[in-house]
């Protein structure tokens, strides 16, 4: 019935912003981060296997369009093992274009207690992509490193940031594929992210983390610039579910400051959400994950969309999920 409505609606107005969520219904598509080259958007994800267990992934997938609304599937131009340093769990990643080189910094588990960023190129959006460097970029020991973004400022400068629990920045050279300098780690605090996921014990202590509903930087952070102001979005928290909230600042090291939560808690059927956000013929959208694909749940993610509007001061207004 939602699916004849959403037709009718379409064809009435003759205008549909974007499909019907979840946009990929084909495979289950977490993770979902878009990219803008030439005239489409690329959407890279993950693949989720329902009945596998805790985020064992395998590989990541591509998808593109030209007006939001239908999507060519690219297939999986990349997997763990295109990587020969790899073990488990193909988790979040994003592309990104420069100098005509297509850079997907992706993470996965490479041992017990490991998980680390790697890198993989290619000269086409759609791949063939290779393993870039044969080895991982930032590997600490640490569970810490998954979700890593990626942005290209103004003046050339890249950055690099990732993290779980705790955010993480280098600022990567132009080649793309090695970084200058020392692991940055982001303060996090009320003021600055919401505050950081901490244990119960450290809580206790804490005062202003013991509320149930109190928000908090988790994972999944997507780092991007519009005009002037630099935004975080991530995955927070919000009663034992996370939800999608963001800080900004006016320089693309900080000092962050938070702003609230773009996506609520919402029936995603999902634990976790994990997006991004694209500026894209003339209008902003949000890219994130729900577990409404028929099947789906927390290990069976995929991706949808929303359209929305900036504020005029730039902050993102409250975006609720729309019918599957
Ligand atoms: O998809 C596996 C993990 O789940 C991601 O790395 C996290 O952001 C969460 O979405």
């Amino acid at each position: 019935m939602r699916s004849l409505i959403f037709l009718i609606t379409a064809l009435v107005t003759g205008v549909a912003s974007h499909a019907q969520n979840p946009v990929i219904q084909t495979h289950y598509t977490p993770d979902p981060a878009p990219m803008i080259y030439k005239d489409s958007v690329y959407v890279y994800t993950g693949d989720d296997i329902p009945g596998y267990g805790f985020y064992y992934m395998t590989k990541w997938r591509v998808f593109s369009s030209g007006d939001m609304v239908n999507w060519t599937d690219h297939g999986a131009p990349i997997s763990l093992e295109s990587f020969s340093w790899a073990v488990d769990r193909a988790w979040a990643a994003q592309c990104i274009q420069r100098n005509g080189k297509f850079y997907w910094y992706v993470c996965m588990q490479t041992d017990k207690n490991n998980m680390s960023v790697g890198v993989a190129v290619s000269d086409n959006p759609r791949g063939p992509f290779r393993d870039a460097i044969g080895k991982p970029l930032i590997t600490t020991g640490s569970w810490s490193n998954i979700d890593p973004t990626v942005f290209i400022d103004d003046n050339g400068q890249a950055y690099l940031y990732w993290g779980n629990g705790q955010l993480y920045y280098v600022k990567l050279n132009p080649d793309m594929i090695s970084y200058a300098g020392k692991i940055n780690e982001v303060p996090l605090t009320v003021a600055t992210f919401g505050g950081v996921r901490r244990s119960p014990k450290e809580q206790a202590s804490e005062g202003s983390h013991t509320e149930p509903n109190k928000d908090m930087f988790v994972e999944g952070p997507w780092f991007y610039k519009r005009n002037g102001h630099y935004y975080q979005m991530f995955a927070g928290m919000e009663n034992g579910t996370e939800c999608l909230s963001y800080s900004m600042s006016s320089g693309p090291e900080g000092p962050w400051t938070y702003q609230g939560k773009i996506m609520s808690k919402q029936p995603t059927n999902s634990f976790t959400n994990h997006g991004g956000i694209i500026d894209f013929k003339g209008k902003s959208y949000l890219f994130y994950h729900t577990g409404l694909l028929k099947g789906g749940g927390s290990y069976g993610r995929s991706t949808s969309v929303e359209s929305f509007k900036y504020n005029e001061d730039g902050t993102i207004p409250a975006i609720s999920i729309s019918a599957t």
